[in-house]
């Protein structure tokens, strides 16, 4: 049975060239940068160590790929939007991110990471925008940092901008909020993904 608790490293993808052929499935963890991705996917597997996480924005640099059982895998992204990440590595990143987002046949979901407390930039909504095609899980992350009240009121405010094959979660990966719920949609997405 499938599980994201299987999850191995596999290799880090500097170009798309490098990234494992382009058949099964897999799901992305995208976001901009320092938001909780690579803490995410720790959390959702189970396993602590597995994507290096960082206080410093810019800290995934390549395409990391994990497997799992049955051919699927996760990908952890480089993020986007820091100011602080120098211009060359930022435009790297970007034509890296374009291209996978674009191009990739196996890709049937999405785990969108976005700080609860700054919600949607405008590049988190054009990335949502420009993949109407498969579902995509916006994880509201370190929501730690709020209220339980704040949270609600927050993923509302959130959920009446984005389109339907949106759907919204708080989620602490501190804490474990939202982790098992947002494990059962990723082994979802893999399952019975878009394509
Ligand atoms: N309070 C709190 N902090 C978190 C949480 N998740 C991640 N962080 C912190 O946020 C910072 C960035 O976490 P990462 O998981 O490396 O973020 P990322 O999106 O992978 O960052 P890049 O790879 O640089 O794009 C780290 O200092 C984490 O400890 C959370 O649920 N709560
Ligand atoms: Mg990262």
């Amino acid at each position: 049975m499938l599980s994201l608790h299987d999850a191995a490293f596999v290799a880090g993808a500097a170009r798309l060239a490098d990234l494992p052929a382009d058949y099964g499935r897999e799901v992305a963890f995208t976001g901009r940068s320092n938001a909780g991705k690579s803490s995410a996917l720790n959390r959702l597997t189970g396993q602590a160590g597995l994507a290096r996480v960082s206080k410093t924005p810019g800290r995934t640099q390549q395409l990391n790929v994990f497997a799992l059982d049955g051919g699927h895998r996760l990908i952890d992204l480089p993020g986007y939007g820091y100011a602080k990440v120098p211009e060359a590595l930022r435009r790297r990143f970007a034509g890296l991110l374009e291209g996978y987002l674009h191009n990739r046949q196996s890709l049937c979901g999405l785990v969108l990471l976005a700080d609860i407390r700054q919600g949607l930039k405008d590049e988190d909504q054009n990335l949502v925008r420009a993949r109407g095609d498969i579902p995509i899980l916006i994880l509201l992350s370190k929501a730690d940092k709020l209220s339980r009240g704040g949270q609600k009121a927050r993923v509302l405010a959130v959920a009446k901008t984005v389109p339907e094959h949106c759907y919204v979660l708080p989620f602490s990966a501190h804490t474990g909020d939202g982790v098992d719920e947002a494990r059962n949609r990723v082994e979802a997405f893999l399952r019975d993904g878009a394509r």
